[in-house]
């Protein structure tokens, strides 16, 4: 069985789904898809329009695909099951998928919209990045989830458990995009936060994307 990842480095989805794999072991490739100009046909594999997608392809050469980042490392961590990164015991399972999907919704569009559309994808386009709408979100949007997960992470090394899980994946990945224009927490405001984003972004699943995405972005 081989596995292909269907998506754009920058995307903080499909970033998790490669960090998941680094972190487990399991090998795959990536073949660029952008959602805003896909391939024909991309829409019966990925009815949302969205990135990431899984191809699983069987060694008989037959297909199956399974959009969504949540729902691809669900399925990868039941296929190897030798090293979990979705926690096994219930409260853990559901503090987990919480982080997950306060993530991938909370932080995710706050700084996706917020920060990395109106900087990044400008500079893509070739247009002058918002740094306003930037600033504006950084003061006025995301100060709240910092504080919650200021207070969540306390002096623990993750999220959860006590090791790496799902959680400290998907809240880490959107801090990526969030870097790459330049933009950080305020240190000073949420040091247990900064330390350990800075943790996490140091691990080498997350280093080895950063550095791919840096020279993509000539940073
Ligand atoms: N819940 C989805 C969200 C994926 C998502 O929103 N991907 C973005 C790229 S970062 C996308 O494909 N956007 C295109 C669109 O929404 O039209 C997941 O976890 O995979």
């Amino acid at each position: 069985m081989k596995y292909r990842i269907l998506g754009s480095q920058m995307s903080p989805f499909v970033r998790k789904v490669r960090v998941f794999c680094a972190e487990k072991g399991i090998e795959y490739e990536l073949e660029p898809v952008s959602p805003f100009d896909p391939p024909e046909g991309f829409t019966e594999i990925s009815p949302l329009k969205r990135i990431p997608v899984l191809v699983i392809e069987d060694d008989d050469g037959t297909r199956r695909y399974l959009p969504d980042s949540s729902v691809i490392c669900a399925f990868l961590d039941q296929m190897h099951p030798e090293h979990r990164l979705i926690p096994e015991a219930p409260l853990a399972r559901g503090e987990a998928l919480w982080f997950e999907e306060y993530a991938d919704s909370e932080l995710a569009s706050s700084i996706g919209f917020g920060i990395f559309r109106p900087v990044m994808v400008a500079r893509m386009q070739g247009q002058e990045p918002d740094m306003d709408k930037a600033h504006d979100t950084l003061e006025n949007r995301l100060p709240r989830p910092f504080t919650y997960l200021e207070g969540q992470i306390g002096d623990k090394p993750f999220l959860v458990e006590g090791r790496l899980t799902i959680a400290d994946i998907a809240t880490t990945t959107s801090f990526v995009n969030m870097q790459h224009c330049g933009f950080e927490p305020d240190e000073k405001r949420w040091p247990r936060l900064s330390a350990y984003l800075k943790r996490m972004m140091d691990l080498p699943s997350f280093q080895a994307c950063i550095a791919e995405e840096r020279k993509m972005i000539g940073g």
